[in-house]
């Protein structure tokens, strides 16, 4: 591979053609190969500029796995103490935290395991600080909960663009795109709705990953940037949550200008908190459980009655033959049906077969072949 300043000069020249471009119809094509370029670029820029750390060592438990994500000193390690009661520790100085530290969260049946993390800096998604490791802890995560100070509360703004280099998007819908490769016959589009790139820049895009014969179906929105991603691959779409914290900082009315400013910008359902003086951690919790889509259901066994403690969770759209699979792996392809009771349901017990989606509340019977 070549150095990196070799490489730096390469992405310089790119760039500087990609922005002396001008965008039209004749141009289209070569725009998508330069951006093709600059990626597989950058990439390799980013693979030389990340130490090769040990990586934090996490282990997954529980129903969904929400990972805390924000600048050092935001408040992480004591949101982690008032939604869990784990004693991370906590100090007044930037990087307290060094490692990954889980919590338990228990919230309404459902197991939540949260992760405090180191804070994030800037050009984390280039490896600075331990950014690489952080962001490989937040790809297997369920959910985001990122933490702000609200002394700056223009830090989520500046975290969302930092994951977004990352290939993190937050909040955002996944395009739909399909790619079927063929020997030859060149690239064919299809788009059944949605604002799509020109076809020309498709075909710009796929020749620089040496892709010269495809049919590319596309359903919905999708930007040149996001086809880009999306061939370049590993882009990760995950959901969030925002606290801001310390509001006790603040009057009341200075908090609710800056957090109807903030879900302004970002889009993202924002709870105002104080972590250490265990303002508002109630509605965080619930703002968590929502965002995560668990769906409980209450297993009864037949002839008995539900436990309505202890339920089995599940997540959005899995079927009976999901729960069963959670409940048990080996008696799971002995099941043929089950009677349901619940929102899914129209009427009391309900005979549902193995792919009837499940939702939150159900009552399930689970038959098995004798
Ligand atoms: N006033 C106020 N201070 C808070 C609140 N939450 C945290 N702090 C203070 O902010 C400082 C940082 O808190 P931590 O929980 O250690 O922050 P962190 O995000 O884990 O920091 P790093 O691990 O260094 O990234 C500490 O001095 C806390 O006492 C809050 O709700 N209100
Ligand atoms: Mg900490």
């Amino acid at each position: 591979m070549a150095d990196k300043e070799a490489l730096k000069r390469k992405l310089d020249d790119l760039e500087k053609e990609y922005s002396g471009t001008k965008y039209n119809k004749a141009t289209n094509k070569h725009l998508g190969i330069l951006r093709a370029k600059i990626s597989e670029i950058k990439e390799q820029m980013d693979k030389k500029s990340s130490k090769k750390g040990q990586g934090f060592s996490v282990k997954k438990s529980g129903n969904a796995t929400v990972c805390m994500v924000g600048f050092p000193n935001a408040g992480k390690s004591s949101t982690l103490r008032a939604l869990t009661g784990v004693e991370s520790k906590v100090a007044s100085y930037a990087f307290t935290t060094l490692d990954v530290i889980p919590g338990n969260l228990d919230y309404k049946g459902a197991k939540i395991q949260i992760f405090d993390l180191p804070g994030i800096v800037e050009e984390a998604h280039a490896g600075k600080g331990r950014g690489r490791e952080i962001i490989s802890v937040m790809r297997s995560a369920d959910l985001v909960l990122f933490i702000v100070d609200i002394n700056d509360p223009s830090g989520i703004i500046k975290l969302v663009e930092e994951l977004k280099l990352a290939k993190i998007r937050i909040n955002a819908k996944r395009p739909s795109i399909r790619i079927e490769k063929k020997p030859s016959g060149g690239v064919t589009v299809s788009s059944a709705f949605g604002k799509v790139p020109p076809k020309d820049s498709i075909i710009g895009a796929l020749n620089g990953h040496k892709i010269f014969n495809a049919n590319v179906y596309l359903n919905g929105d999708c930007s040149e940037e996001e086809f880009e991603q999306f061939l370049s691959g590993q882009v990760m779409y995950i959901n969030a949550v925002t606290a801001i914290n310390k509001i006790d900082q603040k009057t009341d009315s200075e908090v609710k200008k800056i957090v109807d400013d903030v879900v302004k910008r970002t889009g993202i359902k924002t709870v105002p908190i104080s972590a250490e003086h265990f303002i508002n951690i109630d509605a965080l919790k619930e703002a968590i459980f929502t965002s995560l889509g668990l769906v409980r259901i209450y297993l009864r066994p037949k002839g008995g009655s539900a436990d309505f403690e202890k339920p089995l969770v599940v997540d959005e759209g899995e079927t009976v033959l999901d729960a069963a699979k959670k409940l048990n792996s080996k008696t799971a392809k002995d099941a043929i049906c089950a009677y349901v009771t619940g929102p899914s349901a129209k009427f009391k017990a309900q005979r549902m077969g193995l792919e009837h989606v499940l939702m939150d509340g159900d009552v399930v019977t689970l038959v098995y072949r004798k």
